[in-house]
């Protein structure tokens, strides 16, 4: 469950803190802003006095992605005062850019996007600002040294999941010597780079702990899969694989069981989303520790969205609550997961 508290400065003219507690709350979805990014939706420009704000996401990689869909569709809806412009970019760069383009010739008042890489953003950015549209940045972060191009970055802190998973596995696994393989998620991508860091800055010092090949899996279960195909050849002896998400972690348990050997006991497991079928598998023992990267981030953006509708300012970095679970607590998890 997303609830967070965290105070937000009313303008210049100095009004007192006003402290929002924000949870995440399901209203009910307006699923056909999948238009792509140059046709307005549906009902014209969604009237009155809604405001209107095009969104640029990564894709549809992962069960991770589908659930960070949903919230955002279903959190900036018609009925909350939203017109919803919503695009998704196949992974691509140079689709994340057009949208945005797009979204800045059709006036919109925010633009919001998850960057699928950390670099490359601040021509369009800077044309945003130039064209006083404020951008929010969820999920990803850019890599950029003018933080005026952005109003806040709201997603989890991904070298403190690393640091997580690393710290779990120097106490439960690396107890011995371990050879461990990595499926990194998409290169260049927030997540990705500050994972591999996080779980090598909680695991250098464990002479335990060999990290003997790395690779990009792309974080969808197809990549997972033939990237750990490919290590299972290579090397005989592996004791843990590191995914960077869970559907990488699914597609690693099919190569796994495929070449005969017994996922979650062989070869351990490691991952990060909790994602349900993630879960699913840690319950059933196929997975042995999953940090959460809690990717129900509308509600929050929705309130971002007000309160600098309002006139209010929010903090740059706002950082969301992440949990881990191991395979006890992944079966009592299960039953009430929102995602
Ligand atoms: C993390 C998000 C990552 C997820 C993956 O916030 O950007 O992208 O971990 C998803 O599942 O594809
Ligand atoms: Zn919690």
């Amino acid at each position: 469950m997303v609830s967070k508290k965290f105070s937000m400065r009313a303008a210049a003219a100095g009004v007192a803190v006003l402290a929002l507690g924000l949870s995440a709350c399901s209203s009910g979805g307006d699923d056909d802003n999948t238009a792509d990014p140059g046709s307005s939706s549906s009902e014209g420009s969604g009237g009155g006095d809604t405001i209107s704000v095009g969104f640029s996401q990564v894709g549809s990689e992962s069960g991770w992605r589908a659930a960070n869909t949903k919230s955002i569709q279903e959190s900036l809806t018609k009925e909350n005062g939203f017109d919803l412009k919503f695009s998704d970019a196949q992974q691509k760069q140079e689709n994340q850019i057009q949208a945005i383009r797009s979204y800045i010739a059709q006036g919109v008042k925010y633009i919001a996007f998850s960057p699928v890489v950390e670099t490359g953003w601040d021509a369009v950015l800077q044309e945003a600002k130039a064209a006083n549209i404020p951008v929010i940045l969820t999920d990803r972060a850019v890599d950029t040294q003018d933080k005026t191009l952005y109003k806040t970055f709201i997603g989890s802190d991904f070298v403190e999941e690393g640091k997580r998973i690393g710290e779990w596995v120097n106490e439960n696994v690396a107890t011995e010597p371990i050879n461990v393989v990595e499926l990194q998620g998409t290169t260049g991508s927030a997540p990705a780079i500050d994972r591999k860091q996080g779980f090598e800055d909680a695991t250098k010092s464990n002479t335990n702990v060999k990290i003997i090949a790395s690779q990009t899996g792309d974080f969808t279960r197809d990549g997972g899969k033939k990237v750990m195909e490919g290590f299972l050849q290579a090397n005989p002896d592996i004791d843990l694989v590191y995914a960077h998400n869970d559907d990488m972690a699914l597609g690693a348990i099919e190569a796994i069981e495929a070449a005969g050997k017994v996922p979650g006991k062989d070869i351990k497991i490691v991952s990060i989303d909790g994602v349900k079928d993630g879960m699913q598998a840690l319950a059933d023992g196929k997975i042995n520790y999953i940090v959460e990267c809690n990717p129900l981030l509308g509600p929050d953006l929705a309130d971002i969205i007000k309160t600098l509708d309002s006139g209010g300012t929010v903090e740059p970095r706002i950082v969301t609550h992440d949990d881990a679970f191991d395979q006890a607590a992944a079966k009592e998890a299960l039953p009430t997961r929102q995602y």
